[in-house]
């Protein structure tokens, strides 16, 4: 592979990341076609549900006659199955382009392979794994999602310079600043559901929604056993849809709302993911409580953690902040008096 072939991928994964938020539970996939040099033909899975990446890019070839004598870079195998739409492979091949580079095989259970081994028995040169890192970083959700069978977990909390996360009565007390609660509501669209604790449903009486950034509203999830939230609570407005984990009960009773039965004898949480990944949600930020995020890193249950330190805010009692545990320190961040601590999961 040459520098210039690079280059190319660099513009399907760019082209395949304007897809972020909106082709989820999909993978972000981004093709681009070259004839001589010369980019004749670019798209983008834009859409859950609508046409793939190499279906936008193939319509964007205003002259077809050049297709044969053309190189596709696609960011993901083209697939080979008949979901929402006919395989991509089928149309490379009746297309009739000359050679494809793939960044990422498709671990979905449903492609996984085949659809290089339709392109190769029709003949079309494959070339595979160019810029494979980027590919897996871009889609780190999707390939989590496929390879774990859970969705990808990324935990988000908020601590004072003493380390509290709470007051002493559990009382909800703004630590991190504007810019921070920002950057979490962005992270909140790009995510397809959000989760919490009881207790923090309880004592918060979060919105969980992203009124200060645009973009898609995701499914809030919370724990509540036994069912003893109170009706009341914002999470339970039917301004967005709500699933409750609980032990007692199953059903729907409004469009908004859903309760999800978990089983009291085995354990909760990788039983709850195993449900999700069932659901097709790819991804969940956790935002607390204590309890729960560190329920889930003691059980090395989450991929992602951010943790905002206010240097400025001290509580002096309270509820602790959880302890990290495993956790390789990726990146570190400044907003005003908030340092951002990004962690990655060390045994992943
Ligand atoms: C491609 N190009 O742009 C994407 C692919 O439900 P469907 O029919 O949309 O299929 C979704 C699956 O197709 C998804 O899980 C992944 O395996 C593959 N995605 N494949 O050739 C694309 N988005
Ligand atoms: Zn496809």
């Amino acid at each position: 592979m040459t520098s210039a072939d690079e280059l190319y991928m660099r513009r399907a994964l760019e082209l395949a990341a304007l897809g972020r938020g909106t082709a989820s539970p999909n993978p972000m996939v981004g093709c681009v076609i070259v004839h001589n040099n010369v980019i004749i033909g670019e798209g983008w899975h834009r859409q859950y549900g609508g046409p793939h990446a190499e279906v936008h890019a193939v319509q964007a070839v205003q002259d077809k006659s050049l297709l044969p004598e053309s190189r596709v870079y696609v960011t993901l195998e083209p697939c080979s199955h008949f979901g929402k739409t006919p395989p991509c492979a089928d149309l490379l091949i009746s297309s009739g382009v000359r050679d494809v580079v793939v960044c990422n095989t498709d671990p979905n259970p449903l492609v996984s392979g085949r659809g290089i081994k339709r392109l190769q028995e029709a003949g079309i040169q494959v070339q595979t794994g160019l810029l494979a890192a980027e590919g897996l970083e871009l889609n780190k959700r999707f390939f989590t999602f496929q390879n774990l069978k859970r969705p990808y977990i990324i935990l988000k909390w908020a601590e004072t310079a003493d380390g509290f996360i709470a007051g002493p009565g559990c009382e909800r007390v703004q630590i991190s600043g504007k810019l921070a609660r920002r950057l979490v509501h962005k992270w909140r669209t790009e995510e397809q559901a959000i989760m919490v604790g009881t207790r923090t449903a309880l004592h918060d009486n979060p919105h969980l929604d992203t009124r200060h950034w645009p973009g898609h509203n995701p499914l809030r999830i919370v724990i509540d056993r036994q069912l003893q939230l109170p009706e009341h609570l914002h999470l339970f407005d039917g301004s967005q849809p709500t699933l409750v984990y609980n032990y007692l009960k199953q059903e729907q009773p409004q469009e908004n709302l859903t309760f999800a039965q978990l089983q009291q004898e085995q354990d909760l949480l990788p039983q709850l993911f195993q449900d999700l990944h069932q659901r097709n949600v790819l991804s969940v930020l956790v935002e607390g409580g204590t309890y729960l995020l560190e329920s889930l890193l003691q059980q090395g249950l989450w991929d992602e953690a951010f943790i905002f330190k206010n240097t400025a805010k001290t509580l002096g009692a309270g509820i602790k902040a959880p302890v990290m545990v495993g956790g390789n320190l990726k990146n570190s961040q400044t907003f005003g008096t908030d340092l951002l601590f990004q962690f990655g999961n060390l045994n992943e």
